[in-house]
């Protein structure tokens, strides 16, 4: 059978990486596109370079035409601009929408058939509008905000508790921004929920309040120390498990901003929610029951997302 083809859109931080991670796991051939010349011809021959010493067969490209993009099975999209100290994720939306727009067109003429998946900040609005953009059907254009923020999550705990990283789950849901919805009652460490665990020891109430503060605020915690950009080892492999849960048909589920169709009383909008992965792309969405507490919650996160679609319906009004 012929290798997939992986095409990755941007090849900055985030995007060199992904084709490091992805040509490293034999994951598919791999397209590094971005508009600066020689930046993804020298990452893609740089990694190239490195196959021999991984010991897989794999072959890169980097490219500058969206021509190169063809027959791609994977489109990954982290095309734009990231934070600088200082900066929200809503600070980029003016820019990255245009990204948006010349991506989804590329992707529409050369990738239809493509699994789509958005990393590019303002997440929700982000991928909604690349939806529109490409065209691609919905539930072939997903966001990745909630791996990565529940990877975040997870870490804190295991290094609380001091249990391993593997047999913790953790959920963040709703928008891909500070106000994104820990959910406290339906993350399991050893199967046991957060709260018996504040109930047996392994931290306190106000210690897993700061875990959750920490999760919330985990994005800008990394911008203020590089201070040159964001966070791009924890997103590309984020990104990556759901690519591999596509290819392989994993089903495995993961957070994903997804677009709702009625699951949690919403619809026409992408949020993150926990969705299954498989060969039909998004193949269901899990609904976590919600008590007042975290519907009010997942409700003002979502009110943020609508406020950044309603931002971009201002800028660009064919959406
Ligand atoms: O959880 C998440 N979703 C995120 C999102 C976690 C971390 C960072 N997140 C966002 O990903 C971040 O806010 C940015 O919007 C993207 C990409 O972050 P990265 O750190 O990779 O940014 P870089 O290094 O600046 O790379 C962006 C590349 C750069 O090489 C530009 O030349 C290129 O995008 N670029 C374009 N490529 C193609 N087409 C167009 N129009 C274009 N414009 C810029």
């Amino acid at each position: 059978m012929a290798r997939a083809k992986i095409a990755l859109i941007g090849a900055g931080m985030i995007g060199g990486t992904l084709a490091h991670v992805a040509a490293r796991e034999e994951l598919g051939d791999v397209i590094l596109f971005d508009i600066v010349e020689g930046i993804p011809q020298g990452k893609s021959l740089d990694i190239a370079e490195a196959t021999p010493v991984f010991g897989t067969d794999v072959a890169l490209k980097g490219v500058n035409d969206y021509a190169g993009i063809a027959g791609a099975d994977v489109c990954i999209v982290t095309a734009g601009v990231p934070r600088k100290p200082g900066m929200s994720r809503d600070d980029l939306l003016g820019i990255n929408l245009k990204v948006m727009k010349a991506v989804g067109e590329g992707i529409k003429a050369h990738a239809p058939n493509a699994f789509v998946i958005c990393i590019t900040n303002p997440l929700d609005a982000m991928v909604w509008a690349l939806q529109q953009f490409s065209g691609l059907p919905h539930n072939k254009v997903i966001g990745m905000a909630g791996v990565l923020d529940s990877a975040r999550f997870r870490y804190f705990l295991a290094e609380k508790t001091g249990v391993s990283v593997e047999d913790i789950h953790a959920w963040t849901l709703g928008g891909h921004g500070d106000d994104m919805v820990p959910m406290v009652r339906h993350s399991t460490v050893g199967g046991l929920p957060l709260p018996e665990l504040v109930n047996q020891g392994f931290m306190t109430q106000e210690e897993l309040d700061g875990i959750v503060k920490r999760t919330r605020g985990g994005g800008g915690e990394i911008v203020a120390l590089l201070k040159t950009g964001s966070a791009y080892y924890a997103p590309a492999e984020s990104a990556i498990a759901m690519a591999t849960s596509y290819l392989k048909d994993k089903k495995r589920v993961l957070p994903c901003a997804v677009h709702l169709t009625g699951q949690y009383g919403l619809s026409g909008l992408y949020v993150g929610v926990p969705a299954v992965i498989g060969a039909g792309g998004v193949e269901r969405v899990i609904e976590f029951p919600t008590n007042d507490e975290e519907k009010a919650m997942f409700a003002k996160s979502v009110d943020s997302v609508k406020g950044l679609m309603e931002a971009c319906k201002g800028i660009e009004p064919s959406l």
